[in-house]
């Protein structure tokens, strides 16, 4: 097979495709951030939304925008770029094909919107059933998923083109974990697409009368964990492969990163119940087997915390650092590139432990439902990936456009990255502490007859507001600096930093590419953690559900 030179600059006609969906992905994270100002707004009681728009319409807008779109469509643009910048430019087949997913994920965002602005599908982004949508919003969600296999497809068979070329040879890092997380997003994606097809598109055209409640939930969360782990890979694979080279460093070890995506693979699905843990219909073994799952999924979290101390901690000591954490500083912290997914990092921290306390089942009764789980997914997902994706945005958008990142934008990055990391510490805190207090999520406005307990979260609810207006500020900030990276910075070469694994690192086991091994594992996992609880759902499922429209 005739493959492509790989070339240190991506190929024009694939930085227009990836490109593309940048333009798509930052699109919806600034209407997702208007949407998220207003929100934090409105829930202080600082604001009443004018003209009919409702606050629960626009929280589905935020959470769809944010969640589903921004991360999709930035996520399948930057694995497009590791792919063609390690397997070489894209051959015609994928590129065409990664074109139509484009074309019909862009379809699929734009019916959504337009169902979402109607007022025809306020059920936010989870949809649980019964809430019902108008069956377009369903039929939207669909194509924004089969589009986004078709762009999955695109990078598989330009990974098997390189293979067949290669034969015998160890696949490049960074394709390798892209495929890793394309695959994690097809194996997952399948439940959600099996209840959309299955359960929403018949009930809410009418075909059938009724809904199964939980079983619709359980294939949601089947596919809502590992969803936040295609969140979260992207930002693993910047923090493994591409940092270590703008510190000035290598990657510690090619085998602990490859293993670290395997065991994503393997675990970050069987454990959808811990999202329904205080559920009931779901037998209380099946629940303990998929917390112990969960534990299992922290562990490449933990391996990755190792490998990038130690990534840091070499870089440092090579460059003279003496004292213990003498590293610390040799760290580049002037430069976007590194400083803003950095941060992403420390976050995590914090970030990484709510999540072990969620996933206890004791904790998990004081905290479920509350804001203290909107706290986590700010800190988690509207944190450390999305600062990490900022990160990426700063080099890779003026590589792609043939710009350079300039030193007046270096600074400017560096201030939204302060100002982001602020706004959440407002924000995000404020939020984990009134959800210990009792505060729901999900909820608009209301003091429940002035019960003490609720005037008593008001004050958390206006640290929120202060923490989302400054967020705010940071996302105008973001959108000049990558207006700017896109049309007007000076032309030049931007490079895309490609780590390279220390030298005397070990040599990486052939099994870790063994495909059909962890794919095999991965669907024992999940058949075990899920036959029996499913067939249950079926067999014993109370009567269904019809739909409601409460807004
Ligand atoms: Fe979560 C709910 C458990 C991680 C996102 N999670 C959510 C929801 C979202 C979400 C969106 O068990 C709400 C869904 C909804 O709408 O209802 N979560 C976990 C666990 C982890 C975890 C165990 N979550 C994430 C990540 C997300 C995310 C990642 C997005 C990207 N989560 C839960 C549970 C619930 C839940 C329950 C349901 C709650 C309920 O009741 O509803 C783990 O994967 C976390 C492991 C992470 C670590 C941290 C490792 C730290 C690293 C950084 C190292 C830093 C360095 C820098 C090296 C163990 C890797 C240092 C440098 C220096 C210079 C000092």
């Amino acid at each position: 097979m005739n493959l492509n030179k790989v070339s240190e600059i991506i190929d024009k006609r694939d930085a227009k495709l990836i490109l593309a969906h940048f333009f798509v992905a930052f699109t919806a994270l600034f209407l997702g951030a208007v949407a998220g100002l207003l929100q934090t707004l409105v829930r202080s009681g600082t604001l009443t939304l004018p003209a009919g728009i409702g606050y629960y319409q626009l929280l589905t807008a935020h959470g769809v925008l944010l969640g589903l779109i921004f991360t999709t469509f930035f996520i399948i643009g930057f694995l497009l770029a590791c792919i063609s910048r390690t397997t070489g430019k894209l051959n015609s087949g994928s590129l065409l094909s990664g074109w139509i997913g484009f074309m019909t994920m862009t379809a699929g965002t734009v019916l959504g919107v337009i169902m979402i602005l109607l007022n025809k599908a306020t059920v936010l982004y989870t949809f649980y059933a019964p809430l019902q949508a108008s069956p377009w919003y369903y039929i939207a969600l669909t194509l924004v998923i089969v589009g986004s296999w078709i762009g999955g497809f695109s990078m598989i068979r330009q990974y098997y083109l390189w293979k067949k070329a290669h034969k015998g040879e160890l696949s490049p890092l960074l394709s390798f974990m892209a495929i890793m997380t394309m695959l994690l997003w097809l194996i997952a994606t399948i439940g959600v697409a099996v209840s959309v097809l299955f359960q929403f598109i018949p009930w809410s055209f009418g075909w059938v009368e009724t809904i199964n409640i939980l079983l619709s939930r359980t294939l949601f969360w089947y596919f809502g964990h590992p969803l936040v782990y295609f969140w979260l890979l992207p930002a693993y694979i910047c923090w493994y492969a591409i940092i270590p080279k703008i510190i000035g460093g290598k990657i510690f070890s090619d085998s602990l990163a490859r293993m670290a995506f395997v065991l994503f693979l393997l675990f970050s699905i069987p454990v959808g119940f811990h999202h329904q843990l205080l559920e009931s219909g779901i037998s209380p073994f099946w629940k303990y087997l998929q917390v112990v799952l969960t534990f299992m999924v922290i562990v490449p979290s933990l391996m990755t915390a190792f490998s990038l101390f130690a990534t840091f901690e070499l870089s440092g000591r090579e460059r003279g650092a003496k004292s213990l954490f003498g590293w610390f500083r040799m760290l580049p912290w002037k430069d976007a590139r590194f400083f803003a997914p950095m941060m992403g990092m420390l976050i995590f921290i914090p970030a990484g432990a709510g999540g072990i306390v969620n996933a206890s089942n004791q904790l998990n009764q004081v905290v479920h439902n509350t804001l203290w789980v909107t706290g986590h997914f700010h800190l988690t997902v509207a944190s450390s990936v999305a600062l990490t994706f900022f990160g990426i945005g700063y080099w890779l958008v003026p590589h792609l456009t043939g710009r350079k990142l300039t030193a007046k934008m270096h600074k400017l990055a560096n201030l939204q990255t302060i100002l982001w990391a602020v706004g959440m510490f407002f924000m995000s805190g404020a939020m984990h502490t009134v959800g210990l207090f009792g505060a729901p999520r999900r909820t608009s406005y209301t003091t429940y007859n002035d019960h003490p307990d609720a005037l008593g979260w008001i004050p958390y609810e206006v640290a929120m507001a202060v923490g989302g207006s400054i967020l705010f500020i940071a996302i105008l900030l973001l959108m000049y600096v990558m207006i700017n990276l896109s049309w007007f910075a000076p032309k030049g070469v931007e490079e895309f930093p490609l780590g390279e694994v220390a030298p005397n690192a070990e040599k990486t086991p052939r099994i870790l590419e063994n495909w059909k091994l962890w794919i095999g594992i991965t669907i024992a996992l999940i058949l075990f953690a899920y036959t029996i609880p499913i067939i249950d759902m079926i067999q014993h499922a109370p009567p269904g559900s019809p739909g409601f429209k409460l807004w």
